[in-house]
């Protein structure tokens, strides 16, 4: 089993005498590695690094930033089968899904490595004569980036990528559950040829390493995926420091399924939403709003369809479903399921935990079915985890206030062959994403990711991943030769 240290300034350190925490397969037990617990002094370090190669990073040429991201990609490439069983054994998601982690990172470093030949700025008028306007694109400086367990390679891509085009250098921090995949991550960029300091990476506790990093005077923005409480605390003390704080929080998607609508079609995209991923996406399916006319023709083909997933290690390809990725996260899982009972929703399927054999090892459980009330904690409050709520509506316009009646707004989805309900659906549902015809999930990375009410207001991903690691820098080149005055000569012209 092998011992990480931090990666600091392109050195693996010893992290000599902290404590070390273990990283391990929630569908096996298995300790895969363990990491240093990191301190202040370890942020510390590690922000020097940042902030030190800073103007270096900064002045070289975009596009060759770019070359190095492309460099990047083909290594990932290369080791996408190995690192895509690491994302699986590490996080739980089923290979296929695992593998995809990774096919997101190479797919952003592609799309990012050509916004270094483009990181366009504009050029205007001026009010004056013999003067150019434009706007240039400024690095914010030294970023925190602080990643969920969920996609653990994908979502520090996403994050890493945009900041190292932008010009920014790096103090990453991954979740504790997957330090192993950010491991993986350094390394690709090591091999790829970052110059050390650029990107460096500090494992350890949100309230040590992750405060340590959104306090530090150095760092000059944050971007933070994860649970909305945490999201509000990291805006918060962000605000104190009066810098740009990214935020990607929860959701409780909902796809909405019309009476006009394919129901084949629809059966695939909402067994994938809700149960892929055993649940645990930012984007998962967690409602499903359904038309009284197919009510009762969906619910038995949906429990028929749950009732023949198969659970199990998710290195298995014939494995639908994997283990949710913690002890932690089983019980709160489980507690919803109770909540859920208790409330009067009525369980139609699934919601234990599996016992006996292999299961004994991790934590599985089976994907639940509720018909639940739109009042009820399931069908509002984020569970992150294989527990779908139903819910029956009369109407479209129905269904849309049931939709938007959450607070949050990440991602949503419409069945219907209607194009009018279709286009009303993007109209009026509020969220950040919304799919017709397919399931919540599956966001594409040249298309802007994020949300509205609670899940933040952050675009990842997309052209507009450049505005979250940048400010715009206004520049005046007066080729007059004599002083001008903006607002003072204009008056005497005019006259
Ligand atoms: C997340 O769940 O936080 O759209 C990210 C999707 C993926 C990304 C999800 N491409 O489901």
């Amino acid at each position: 089993m092998e011992e990480y240290g931090f990666y600091i300034n392109g050195e693996w350190t010893k992290a000599k005498g902290r404590t070390r925490f273990e990283t391990t397969n929630p569908a096996t037990g298995d300790v895969l590695a363990t990491f240093p617990v990191g301190t202040k002094e370890d942020v510390d370090t590690a922000v020097s690094a940042a902030v030190k190669t800073f103007p270096k990073w900064r002045d070289t040429p975009a596009p060759k930033r770019g070359l190095i991201l492309l460099e990047a990609a083909r290594i990932m490439r290369r080791r996408k089968d190995e690192i895509g069983a690491i994302v699986t054994k590490e996080m739980g998601k089923v290979i296929a899904e695992g593998k995809g982690d990774v096919q997101e990172g190479i797919d952003f470093l592609e799309y990012m490595a050509g916004e270094g030949r483009r990181l366009y700025g504009e050029t205007t008028t001026s009010e004056l004569p013999d003067r150019f306007c434009m706007t240039v694109r400024q690095p914010l400086g030294p970023v925190g980036l602080i990643s969920p367990w969920n996609f653990p390679v994908a979502i520090p891509m996403w994050k890493s990528v945009a900041a190292l085009l932008c010009g920014c250098t790096v103090v990453f921090k991954p979740a504790s559950l997957t330090p192993l995949c950010g491991a993986k991550v350094c390394e690709v960029y090591e091999e790829a040829g970052l110059p050390p300091g650029v990107f460096n990476m500090v494992t350890g506790s949100g309230s040590v390493v992750g405060d340590g990093i959104i306090g530090h005077h150095g760092i000059r923005g944050i971007s933070f995926t994860g649970g909305v409480e945490t999201g509000r605390e990291v805006y918060q003390k962000g605000a104190k420091r009066l810098i740009k704080v990214g935020l990607e929080l929860g959701g409780k998607n909902a796809i909405i399924l019309m009476d006009d609508a394919d129901l084949d079609l629809a059966m695939d995209g909402i067994v994938f939403g809700a149960f892929g991923t055993a649940g645990q996406r930012c984007t998962a399916t967690s409602r499903l709003i359904v038309h009284e006319g197919i009510y009762d023709e969906l619910l038995s083909r949906l429990v028929k369809r749950a009732e023949v997933l198969k659970l199990g290690n998710p290195i298995d390809p014939k494995v639908d479903v994997g283990p949710v990725a913690s002890a932690d996260q089983e019980k709160k899982i489980l507690e919803y399921v109770q909540i859920g009972k208790k409330e009067g929703a009525k369980l139609l399927i699934g919601g234990e935990k599996l016992k006996g054999g292999d299961y004994d090892k991790g934590f599985f459980i089976k994907p639940a079915i509720f018909e639940a009330k739109r009042t009820h904690r399931i069908a509002t409050e984020e569970i992150f985890g294989p527990v779908l709520s139903v819910l029956k509506i009369k109407d479209f316009d129905e269904a849309v206030k049931v939709a938007n009646g959450v607070a949050y707004g990440l991602s949503s989805s419409i069945y219907t062959n209607d194009i009018r309900q279709a286009f009303k659906a993007i109209q009026t549902l509020e969220a950040g994403i919304t799919y017709i015809n397919a399931p919540t999930i599956g966001a594409e990375v040249h298309l802007p990711f994020g949300g509205v009410k609670d899940t933040g207001f952050t675009r990842e991903a997309g052209s507009a991943a450049v505005d979250e690691f940048t400010y715009e820098k206004a520049v005046y080149i007066d080729y007059s030769g004599r002083l001008q005055k903006a607002q003072i000569d204009t008056e005497k012209l005019a006259k």
